[in-house]
């Protein structure tokens, strides 16, 4: 059996939720609201050290990481196989995940943040803002939640964003500019499927085309990852109006912001 604590419109959790459609698995879902510190109940802690989603539990065992999750599922269920054969090429493909987990996660935060969930921090109690802060044990997380939240865009953080993108598009870029579909040739990995939920949401906060207007190999690859039927079934298709809405409606605000702060990175860049 197979359980997955998660939180809607949360994009690690959205990762794992396209590879267990891919491989089409049965699984149950559990909502952790993280806008109501569910994250910190003990039994979750218990599951989960971090204070995080999503947590997978199969047959009580909990796995923990959207990386390792989607690995581990890829493992016991193999069919089809997500990840390449050829252990040289699972080390690089290890590599977009590594981009993923020291970059672009946090930085999909603090731009979702700056544009969006401040606004639902807004209408938080003081006391409710300030358990959600807390982010038990990590004072580095606790910097980056109140910082964006308190100076939005503008916070360093939304620039460190900008910056794990800009890489992670140029890299995409350049990888399929031979012609090849997917990073690793004819059939799609976890390396794509890693990426996916990160394209999805600036294209949903309308902020892509800051990254990607002239990136033609990554706007055909987000065309035909946005077409696969499992990310239908494990993103698009579970957001729900409101989510879309609170998306459309936020990001756009911070869109030349987003532009101005790139154009100026890039400029900085020597490779
Ligand atoms: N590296 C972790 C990151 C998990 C993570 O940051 N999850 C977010 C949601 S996408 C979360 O639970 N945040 C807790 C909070 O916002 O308080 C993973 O990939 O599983």
């Amino acid at each position: 059996m197979l359980t997955l604590y998660q939180f809607g419109n949360s994009v690690c959790a959205q990762k794992v939720r396209i590879t267990l459609a891919e491989k089409d698995l049965d699984w149950e879902p559990v909502e952790v609201n993280l806008f109501k510190s569910e994250q910190y109940n003990p039994e979750y802690l218990k599951l989960n050290p971090k204070g995080v989603v999503p947590t997978l539990v199969h047959d009580g065992k909990p796995v923990i990481e959207s990386t390792l999750i989607c690995e581990y599922l890829d493992d016991v269920f193999p069919d089809p196989k997500l990840t390449p054969d050829d252990p040289y090429e699972r080390s690089q493909m290890r590599l977009w995940s590594k981009m993923v987990d020291e970059g672009l996660h946090e930085g999909t935060t603090e731009i979702s943040f700056s544009a969006m969930f401040r606004e639902r921090m807004k209408k938080l109690t003081p006391e409710q803002r300030e358990l959600r802060f807390q982010n038990i044990g990590d004072p580095r997380r606790r910097a980056r939640f109140t910082s964006t939240y308190n100076d939005g865009v503008e916070s360093p953080f939304v620039l460190n964003a900008i910056a794990a993108f800009e890489k992670a598009f140029k890299t995409l870029e350049e990888t399929l500019s031979d012609g090849r579909d997917w990073i690793f040739g004819d059939k799609y990995t976890l390396a794509d499927i890693n990426i996916m939920p990160y394209a999805a949401r600036m294209t949903y906060l309308g902020l892509i085309d800051a990254w990607t207007a002239d990136r033609p190999h990554v706007q055909a690859w987000w065309k035909r990852a946005s077409a696969l039927p499992s990310f239908k079934a494990g993103l698009s298709d579970l957001l729900s109006d409101e989510e879309m809405s609170e998306m459309a409606k936020h990001g756009p605000s911070i869109l030349d912001r987003v532009r101005e702060l790139r154009a100026e990175h890039v400029a900085q860049l020597t490779h």
